[in-house]
């Protein structure tokens, strides 16, 4: 069964602008865990105090997840994700030319001693060791095979193959991760794919399908340059395409606009699962389908994220889609008049980048010739009045009632007595009315709301 790493708090805290508080990263854990993702991948603990603390107090919440620090291959780095308390610590290093000539000044033979060197440290320590061959596609790969599976006879049982740069097309990932399991001693494989073409997610289900065991993700795509697949994106891919059910989609709106919140790094409107336009329709063809039956243009149902579709008016709309929007409203028309509405709506559209749904009930307004008080244009507004404890609230209710800008009134339970429904042509008018409540005998206290709509409940 494949599973999720995800590394939000480690290769996410790597994207440019994002830095975490540890009350987050322990938020993020937990959230993470609820989805079910099977493993966490906490932080580096050797980059700075907090991500140590981060990564010990993950540790501590005894999550369900298993919890993954990262480390360079040295000794001091191993040594801070054991005093974490972290069950699992991966020790990385580079295995391309470039990597090893250009920044490690180190030989092959040499990055094999260290690599094994370390694992074994890791291992004589109680740790599970993920040896990450960093830059694994633009490695040598009869290298990459030694390097592995010397990796593995040192105590890793994980080796993660790093697409470092995100420069493999899918059928290549497919090829390297079929010939990798064959060539590799037994082990699980993780996949770790940058998405600098827009491939990373394409990248690991066709790993997946080679034999990998493992897809890596960051909440939003998250993470250097341009991030690792989308932990939201991968889940709902799993489940859909591939059958895998075992993640929990409810969170996954949740954690997405939480890291939102947090980060300030907000997601594309187009962006697939969470982005806004994700169940958006728009044409008049795609609308008239979904109206009649989601499938039509919708490959999954929203409500499985929690999230509900959003039909869109504008000069691309057809009749359908608005005769349904005004229904939304109470309101029904005749054939001629939807017609007549539709055409607005077009010229409208020409003429605006956006028609809300006042400008559409405001059209059929002038077509059909009706009063359809839904966005008032007079001031109307919710009046609450505390009453003093003394006086029977009864005796303010009479006087209310024949004020003439009052529509409503109704006795309540909780901080306030009454609610006023009151119309007035204008704000001075409603400032006047307001000054009067606070001298009428009794009213001890007032609190004023604007409406901006009214639904057809309250129509009728
Ligand atoms: C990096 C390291 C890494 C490691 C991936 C892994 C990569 O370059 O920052 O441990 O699986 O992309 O190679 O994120
Ligand atoms: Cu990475």
């Amino acid at each position: 069964m494949v599973e999720i790493l995800d590394s939000t708090l480690r290769e996410g805290e790597q994207t440019p602008q994002v830095n975490f508080m540890i009350e987050e990263k322990l938020e993020i854990a937990r959230m993470l865990d609820r989805i079910g993702v099977d493993m966490i991948e906490a932080g580096d603990p050797s980059v700075s105090p907090n991500v140590f603390q981060a990564v010990k107090r993950i540790a501590a919440l005894k999550l369900r997840a298993e919890i993954v620090a990262h480390s360079l291959a040295t000794k001091s780095g191993i040594d801070h994700a054991r005093d974490c308390g972290v069950q699992r610590v991966v020790v990385f290093y580079p295995t391309s030319k470039i990597h090893l000539e250009a920044k490690m000044h180190r030989s092959e033979d040499e990055a094999v001693a260290i690599v094994c060197e370390q694992i074994r440290y890791a291992r004589s320590l109680g740790l599970k060791v993920r040896y990450t061959p960093e830059d694994a596609s633009r490695t040598d790969f009869t290298f990459l095979v030694r390097v592995c599976n010397a990796a593995i006879e040192a105590g890793a049982d994980r080796i993660s193959y790093a697409d470092t740069l995100g420069i493999l097309q899918p059928h290549e990932m497919f090829e390297r991760i079929t010939d990798l399991r064959r060539s590799l001693l037994p082990c699980k494989i993780d996949l770790h794919c940058h998405n600098d073409y827009g491939l990373a997610l394409a990248n690991v289900m066709a790993g997946i399908r080679g034999g990998a065991d493992c897809i890596h993700t960051t909440v939003n795509g998250l993470g250097e340059r341009t991030g690792i697949p989308d932990l939201c994106e991968t889940v709902l891919a799993l489940r859909n395409l591939m059958g895998v059910e075992k993640y929990d989609l409810h969170g996954l709106t949740e954690i997405s606009a939480y890291l939102e919140r947090s980060t300030g790094f907000f997601m594309a409107p187009n962006k697939p699962v969470t982005g806004l336009n994700a169940f958006s329709h728009k044409s008049g063809v795609h609308t008239n389908g979904v109206l009649k039956d989601p499938r039509t243009y919708e490959n999954f149902d929203p409500a499985l994220l929690g999230r509900e579709r959003r039909i869109v008016i504008d000069k691309y709309t057809g009749k359908r889609a608005v005769q349904v929007r005004l229904e939304e409203y109470g309101v029904t028309v005749n054939g001629e008049d939807l017609d007549s509405i539709v055409d607005e709506i077009k010229r409208m559209g020409d003429e605006r980048k956006m028609l809300h749904d006042a400008d559409i009930v405001e059209i059929a307004e002038r077509v059909t010739g009706r009063v359809i008080d839904i966005f008032p244009k007079d001031i109307n507004a919710l009046v609450m009045i505390a009453v003093e404890s003394h006086v029977y609230t009864g005796a303010v209710v009479q006087r209310l009632k024949a004020r003439k800008e009052v529509s409503s009134v109704y006795e309540l339970t909780g901080d306030y007595d009454i609610s006023l429904y009151v119309r007035v042509p204008n704000t001075c008018d409603l400032n006047n009315f307001i000054e009067e409540l606070r001298l009428m005998p009794g009213v001890k206290t007032t609190d004023t709301r604007l409406v901006l709509k009214k639904h057809a409940e309250v129509v009728a």
